[in-house]
């Protein structure tokens, strides 16, 4: 099942060198490929937006704060089962219980600055894409 997913590689990822590291992981998965890419400082507006459903949360605004602390690498991912595929690769968002071999495992120790965002589901992948790249039919 062919499917897109919207990829955020976080001002952390950025910072530290690691995004051909990350995109060089979902380039040699056979058969992905990825359709938009772009590199942006993401506003208040944007990321209002992006994490409506965690709006109110305690780790609301502190989460804000870093995803808007340095530019991201924003990417759209196509491909076979990329949604799942995608969240596979990442790991859990919790970087210290997830496996090693995975992005967030393999990298990160901390719960907010894990690296990279993949979208959830083909519902989210849609209006993610749609907020970042609109222009993308
Ligand atoms: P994203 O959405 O960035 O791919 O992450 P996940 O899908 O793995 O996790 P999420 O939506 O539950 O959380 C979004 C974002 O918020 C940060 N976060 C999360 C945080 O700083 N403290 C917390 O307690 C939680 C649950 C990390 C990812």
């Amino acid at each position: 099942m062919s499917q897109r997913t919207l990829v955020l590689l976080k001002p952390d990822a950025v910072r530290r060198g690691l995004v051909g590291e990350i995109l060089g992981r979902i380039e040699r998965k056979a058969g992905w490929s990825i359709t938009a890419l772009e590199l942006r400082t993401l506003d208040r507006a944007i990321l209002e937006q992006h994490y409506a459903e965690h709006v109110g949360r305690p780790f609301y605004e502190p989460l804000v704060e870093f995803m808007a602390s340095g530019p991201v690498v924003a990417l759209v991912v196509a491909g076979e089962r990329v949604i799942e595929g995608l969240r596979a690769l990442a790991g859990p968002t919790d970087p210290i219980a997830a496996a090693p071999g995975s992005i967030r495992g393999d990298f990160g120790t901390i719960v907010r600055e894990n690296l990279i965002h993949a979208s959830d589901s083909e519902e989210s992948a849609e209006r993610e894409i749609k907020i970042f790249f609109p222009g993308v039919a």
